[in-house]
């Protein structure tokens, strides 16, 4: 019904063979996506929501690349609706020769239309390359468009999926120097699982496409908000070189300034920005191809790799730190304490494997390796001093790569260290790695209900006793002179540093279990550090979690029940029967619970609750021992005041 009406509307536009035929290739195209809206934006969830915004983004972020653009706000609305609003030069409003209806219908409602239309601008921002606008089209409730132009303000509104229901008319004047798009769009709830923005979601994202155009500005307003007036603008003059102050900034750099290199070649743009800090086993790289982070490298991470390794090598046997026996650094030695920012923009990117995470194109290895070689030899031979340090540093990390290597060695071998660690380690009976588990405990008597309560076939426990050594604060080779850390590393099966082999875990799930106080906090923390630093692989392929274990318990009659929020307490005691008499008790602490209570409320696997740890809850983690133990004091202390209300936070540092 609705589509022969459509039909009807748009035959009553104009009269030709070839529009008829476009007519309905408009409607088959924008019902595809709505379809199987994952082809065009990945996932119905959270983030395919997210994505539309920036389909719209990435048209005024094109604008913006061509040179036409310098201002984009972007506004939530109350209604969950979202609005774009760039000073660029205005979708063209002509009519467009294959559709015989205005472009920027035409961009709303045609399918892979985009750039072509508008006669093939310097097209390189990230996303669906013009078919963003009608994919968005497609997947929401209304969207309107306004386009500043020619002294006039133009408009056309579509609803359900993208049908136009009032073609483009002018709807009032501007100021002839008023140029610029405006849309506004709602996501269609027939769609997504959820239609509610989250502000720091839009915020990091904007952000970082601020760093990585240097100079334009992007606001953000979340009129969702009544205190939020004038939102909040992000606009870098110095680009990625800002974007390492930013993500170093509670870092102590090694030396103060922000190298930052860039070329072009055959209308390839490529630029980098870098500088080492004094933080142990970090290494902070971040890519870009068109403004799309490419997550698994690629050749423009390559070949700055190569020139970085080669030119401290270089340096370092110049200056005599590196004897002609000495071997050579390995890029794991330079790489210690870096942050790097590389942000390529290239006309025809290939991206590569699974996710398509990955840069392929081979010319822009060379590219990269002569742009970086050439400018970082510069700023050796100008900065003799910065050069020596980061010499130094390079050098120190691979003693600590070195001592490392002779420790693990000499530990492999000790029949004492194994017979301490066997020790302590209760493992289980399987040595199938996918249905075993291991649960590293806080303190003895927790442990000591863990071995009794386990499923010894499946679960091994692990009792930490001693404190964790910080490894914000330690190398590789100290880090191996801690016990704790050395049975964790022995247990799992895997290695460490260039040893590391995912595929010799030992266990399909690693389970922190903690107290919920503070001091269970700390070694939380602790571990999350330990882990993100020394096995990220192991918390990136989702097998670290912590263990929930109940805040109360209910009795009543012969039923014990747990819970472990004060919301389920109270749910639960809402579905008890008036009369019925019940006592709640706060569950004090893991060491409190009996070998039974622990395994029933905590461990068994059909009961239990368990909270898988992501990549970003280690990132936490990391920032907040950043914060607490860097060298820098500011942050600590604004630290401790923010948190004076959670009770002492007592941290050896
Ligand atoms: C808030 C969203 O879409 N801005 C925008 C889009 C375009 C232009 C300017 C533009 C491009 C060109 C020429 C060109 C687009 N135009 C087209 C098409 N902001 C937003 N600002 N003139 C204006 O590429 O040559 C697609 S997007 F196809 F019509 F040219």
């Amino acid at each position: 019904m609705l589509q022969r009406k459509e039909e009807e509307k748009m035959e009553n536009n104009i009269n030709s063979e070839e529009y008829d035929s476009s007519a309905i290739q408009v409607l088959e195209g924008l019902e595809a996506v709505r379809k199987r809206p994952g082809m065009y934006i990945g996932t119905t969830d959270v983030k395919g929501l997210h994505h539309l915004v920036w389909e719209i983004v990435d048209n005024s972020i094109d604008e913006a690349l061509a040179g036409y653009c310098n201002n984009i706000d972007v506004i939530v609305n109350k209604d969950n609706s979202i609005t774009v609003i760039d000073n660029g030069r205005g979708i063209p409003v002509d009519i467009h020769p294959k559709t015989g209806k205005s472009t920027v219908e035409t961009v709303y409602t045609v399918l892979h239309a985009g750039g072509k239309f508008g006669g093939g601008g310097y097209k390189v921002s990230g996303g669906l390359h013009g078919v963003g606008a009608s994919v968005v089209n497609a997947l929401s409730q209304w969207v309107e468009v306004k386009v500043y132009k020619n002294s006039q303000i133009y408009y056309i509104r579509f609803e359900k999926g993208g049908k136009t229901v009032e073609p483009l008319k002018v709807i009032g004047e501007c100021e002839a120097i008023r140029t610029g798009t405006e849309v506004t769009f709602k996501p269609d709830p027939e769609i997504f699982d959820s239609t509610i923005y989250d502000y720091n979601t839009l915020k990091v994202r904007i952000r970082e496409l601020a760093f990585l155009n240097k100079g334009l500005r992007i606001t953000l307003r979340d009129d969702r908000d009544e205190e939020d007036t004038t939102g909040e603008s992000f606009c870098y003059e110095g680009g990625i070189s800002e974007y390492i102050r930013f993500i170093n900034q509670n870092k102590t750099p090694l030396y103060n300034d922000i190298i930052h290199l860039q070329g072009e070649k055959d209308g390839v743009v490529f630029e980098v920005a870098m500088q080492h800090t004094t933080s142990y086993n970090t290494t902070t790289i971040l890519s870009f191809v068109n403004n799309i982070n490419t997550h698994d490298g690629g050749t423009h991470e390559e070949g700055v790799r190569y020139a970085l390794t080669r030119l401290v090598n270089n340096y370092a046997r110049k200056i005599g730190a590196l004897k002609e026996k000495d071997d050579s650094f390995l890029f794991e030695d330079v790489k210690e304490g870096l942050t790097i920012v590389i942000n390529c923009k290239h006309p025809n990117p290939q991206f590569e494997g699974q996710t398509k995470g990955r840069l392929g194109n081979s010319e822009v290895r060379k590219l990269a390796g002569d742009v970086f070689s050439e400018g970082f030899e510069r700023f050796l031979l100008e900065n003799p001093d910065e050069a020596k340090t980061i010499v130094n540093y390079a050098l120190q990390a691979s003693r600590g790569r070195n001592a490392a290597k002779k420790a693990r060695e000499a530990s492999r071998k000790s029949e004492i260290g194994l017979s301490s660690f066997f020790g302590k380690l209760s493992d289980c009976k399987s040595k199938d790695p996918t249905i075993s588990e291991i649960f590293i405990v806080e303190g003895d008597s927790a442990g000591g209900s863990a071995k009794k309560g386990r499923d010894s076939l499946t679960q091994a426990i692990l009792p930490l006793r001693g404190k964790i050594l910080n490894v914000e604060k330690a190398r590789l080779d100290k880090a191996l002179g801690n016990e704790e850390i050395r049975t964790i590393i022995t247990a799992f099966g895997t290695g460490i540093g260039d040893e590391f082999d995912l595929s010799k875990l030992r266990y399909d799930k690693i389970i922190i279990m903690t107290d919920a106080d503070v001091d269970g906090a700390h070694i939380r923390v602790l571990l999350l550090t330990l882990f993100y630093r020394f096995f990220k692989p192991i918390v990136e392929a989702g097998h670290i979690y912590a263990a929930q274990p109940p805040l109360f318990r209910i009795m009543h009659g012969k039923t014990r029940k747990y819970v472990l929020n004060e919301e389920e307490r109270d749910a639960y005691i809402n579905t008890l029967d008036e009369k019925t008499k019940y006592e709640v008790a706060r569950m004090k602490g893991l060491g409190e619970m009996d070998a039974e209570e622990l395994y029933e409320t905590t461990m068994d696997i059909n009961q239990r609750v368990l909270r898988k740890i992501t990549v970003d809850d280690c990132v936490a983690a990391d920032q907040i021992f950043e914060k607490l133990m860097g060298d820098e004091v500011d942050p600590r202390r604004d630290f401790i005041v923010e948190n004076a209300g959670y009770g002492n936070i007592n941290i050896d540092i």
